[in-house]
Parts: C-alpha cells; sequence; structure tokens
C-alpha cells in the first residue's frame, strides 16, 4: 500500500531532485546531480517518468550531443518515459528582461531559437506536452513594461512555435504555466484565468492548455482546486505541477501536501474523480536543509502523499455518512439544469414557490466539511 507503480503516472523534473539549493541569500548546499543517476533513482522508486529543461541536461556534462545520449541510455535502462519537456529562459542573464516578452527583439529571436531546438529533442523523446513558464516575462515597473505590446509579442511567439510543430508535424501542444511574481516584481499571465484570457487570443488555441502549480495559484491566494477544476472544464489541463506552499509568500516548492493539505485532499479528489488523465508531476524542491541522501527521501514522500490522499479520497466517496451528507447538503443538485429541456422562460413564472421556506432552508455544509476533515485526520 501507498508504494508507487508507473501505473500511477508520477513523474518529476530533473531540475527537483537536481536543485542544489543555491537561493538568494546562499550558496549551493548539494553537488550538482548527473541526469542519468536521477532517472535510475527515479525509476526504483517507482516513478513513470522524468521531464527537462534543455539546460538540465548539461548538469554534469557540457557536450550536448553526449548529455543527450546517455539521458536516453538511461530511460532505455530504466523504461522511464519523457511525457513533457520545457525551455530554460530565465538562468542566463540575456533572459534578465524576458525571453518572448524581452524589450530586447534580438534576445526573443534568440529565445524562439532555444525554444525550436528544444522541441525538437522533446518530439524525438516522445514528449506530448511543451511547458512555457515565463518567469522572467514581466517587470518591476509599470513604466519598463508596455504590457499591451508584450502580449502581443507572447502570443506572436505562441503562434510562430504551434505553426513550427505543425509544419514539423509533431505530436506535441504547449503549456502555459501561470506564475504571479518571483522572480520579477510582476509576471505577465500571473493566474491561470490571465492565461486562458490570452490562449483564447491565438492562432491556433487548441493546441495551447495550461500547466498549473499548486503554490503559484496559493501565491496569488487562490483556491488552486477550483482553478483546476476550471481548466479541467475547459478542456485546457494538459499537465500540473503538484507542490505545496503556505499561501501568499516566497515561492516555496514543498514536497506535495506539505503546504495546504485540506486542499492537496480535494485537489486528489478531483483530479482521481475529474477526468485527468495526464502525469501526475511533481516540481518541488528538496529542502536547503536535506542532503544528497535525503532528496530521495522527498521524492519517495511526494509519490507516497499523493497516495495516501487518493486513498483517502476513496473512503470519503464510499462513507454512507457522506453520501448522506452531499445528498443532505444538495451537492448533487448543481448538476441539474436550471432550466428543464423543452421549458421555455414562461415556465419559470408558474414555480409554486416559497420564499419564506427556501431563505429558511439550511445546506448543512459544516457537517459535511467536519466529514472531509475527519477522513484527512484518519479518524474515520
Ligand atoms: C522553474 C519554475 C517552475 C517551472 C519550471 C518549468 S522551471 O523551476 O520555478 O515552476 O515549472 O520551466
Ligand atoms: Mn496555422
Ligand atoms: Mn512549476
Ligand atoms: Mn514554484
Amino acid at each position: 500500500m501507498y508504494t508507487p507503480t508507473p501505473e500511477d503516472k508520477f513523474t518529476f523534473g530533473l531540475w527537483t531532485v537536481g536543485w542544489q539549493a543555491r537561493d538568494p541569500f546562499g550558496d549551493a548546499t548539494r553537488a550538482p546531480l548527473d541526469p542519468v543517476e536521477s532517472v535510475h533513482r527515479l525509476a526504483e522508486l517507482g516513478a513513470y517518468g522524468v521531464t527537462f529543461h534543455d539546460d538540465d541536461l548539461l548538469a554534469v556534462e557540457p557536450d550536448r550531443a553526449k548529455a543527450i545520449e546517455s539521458f536516453k541510455k538511461a530511460l532505455a535502462e530504466t523504461g522511464l518515459k519523457v511525457p513533457m519537456a520545457t525551455t530554460n529562459l530565465f538562468t542566463h542573464p540575456v533572459f534578465k528582461d524576458g525571453g518572448f516578452t524581452s524589450n530586447d527583439r534580438d534576445v526573443r529571436r534568440y529565445a524562439l531559437r532555444k525554444v525550436m531546438r528544444n522541441v525538437d529533442l522533446a518530439a524525438e523523446l516522445g514528449a506530448t506536452t511543451y511547458v512555457c513558464w515565463g518567469g522572467r516575462e514581466g517587470a518591476e515597473s509599470d513604466a519598463a513594461k508596455d504590457v499591451r505590446a508584450a502580449l502581443d509579442r507572447y502570443k506572436e511567439s505562441l503562434d510562430i512555435l504551434c505553426q513550427y510543430v505543425i509544419d514539423k508535424g509533431y505530436d506535441i501542444r504547449f503549456a502555459l504555466e501561470p506564475k504571479p511574481n518571483e522572480p520579477r516584481g510582476d509576471i505577465l499571465l500571473p493566474t491561470i484565468g490571465h492565461a486562458l484570457g490570452l490562449i483564447s487570443m491565438l492562432e491556433h488555441p487548441e493546441m495551447v492548455g495550461l500547466n498549473p502549480e499548486v503554490g503559484h495559484e496559493q501565491m496569488a491566494g487562490l483556491n488552486y482546486a477550483h482553478g483546476i477544476a476550471q481548466a479541467l472544464w475547459q478542456g485546457k489541463l494538459f499537465h500540473l505541477d503538484l507542490n505545496g506552499q503556505h499561501g501568499p509568500r516566497y515561492d516555496q516548492d514543498l514536497i506535495f501536501g506539505h503546504g495546504d493539505v485540506k486542499n492537496a485532499f480535494f485537489l486528489v479528489d478531483l483530479l482521481e474523480n475529474g477526468g485527468y488523465e495526464g502525469p501526475r508531476h511533481f516540481d518541488y524542491k528538496p529542502l536547503r536543509t536535506d542532503d544528497a541522501a535525503d532528496v530521495w527521501v522527498s521524492a519517495a514522500a511526494n509519490m507516497r502523499t499523493y497516495l495516501i490522499l487518493k486513498e483517502k479520497s476513496k473512503a470519503f466517496r464510499a462513507d454512507p455518512e457522506v453520501q448522506e451528507a452531499l445528498a443532505a447538503s444538495r451537492v448533487t443538485e448543481i448538476a441539474v439544469p436550471t432550466m428543464a429541456e423543452g421549458e421555455t422562460v414562461a415556465d419559470l413564472f408558474n414555480d409554486d414557490f416559497d420564499l419564506d421556506a427556501a431563505a429558511e432552508r439550511g445546506f448543512h455544509f459544516t457537517h459535511l466539511n467536519q466529514l472531509a476533515l475527519e477522513h484527512l485526520f484518519g479518524v474515520r
């Protein structure tokens, strides 16, 4: 029980376990990690796959061809898949004002070339999702960025990349990852809603969806499970980044469930029952205080926590008292259309409606919420 297998579809970014724990105030506390070792370790722990930035592959081997060759060999030896890949458009100083939306046109053209080069590798490795996290697309001063023109350039870049994928015949869709701030003071596409809005303006909106991250929505003070529900509803949940966060503060990238555990519970409940079939992808950072061996304890903790919450969700749904409470709270009634088929507006006026009685009826949500918590606490 709670032992992950590839069927669970757990995936990890190479940059997660490989994070050397450099932060704005301190140097690295861990040595660079060979992606080959990460692939083997994650496979031993029961993961399904790995994801990567172009630059992650070069952690210990600067020669790109050689690095790709040993990465491919490790994948073949372990059977790990690469469902997603992405580009690093944030570390190099050239991206200090962004990639797709840098005020510097030469930089924007270089950014596009950098993405295309890695899209080729992503396609070769069988990835079907290509993430774009625009961490540097933003500003610290409102005078510094013409936001409307920057959105024109964001759209232009995504249109060019979609056309590139079409022309090459790749089976790849793009997934935008929103974040409100950090490393920029204000980042463009700060939330799920903003990103959905931009997608509707693209040449190929069907090729672009979302990769929402738990912590990023919570940094904006938002309910991640609600955001994921809307992304699912709009057919835009192409991929997701699971981790933990304690409210609006710096991006913590904690282990999944080690932040807002209640929202994590309702998220797993939604993913398991809401028709999401994609990878359960972890984008977390092993604590800076953890040593090289602890890194693998933290990787395992993400998967185990997910499986525990999945079990809790099952028990919650199967509990007869919960089913009664759901009915008493009329949770299922929201699925009934407000007007029946064939009804006209005139029918609305024929309701035998007792205003006072309806106003008096309670919804009993407290009891339902307490039952959920008691399942989570493990006392039911
Ligand atoms: C970076 C960021 C993550 C993104 C990664 C994809 S890179 O680590 O903090 O949230 O998902 O580019
Ligand atoms: Mn086209
Ligand atoms: Mn992320
Ligand atoms: Mn994050």
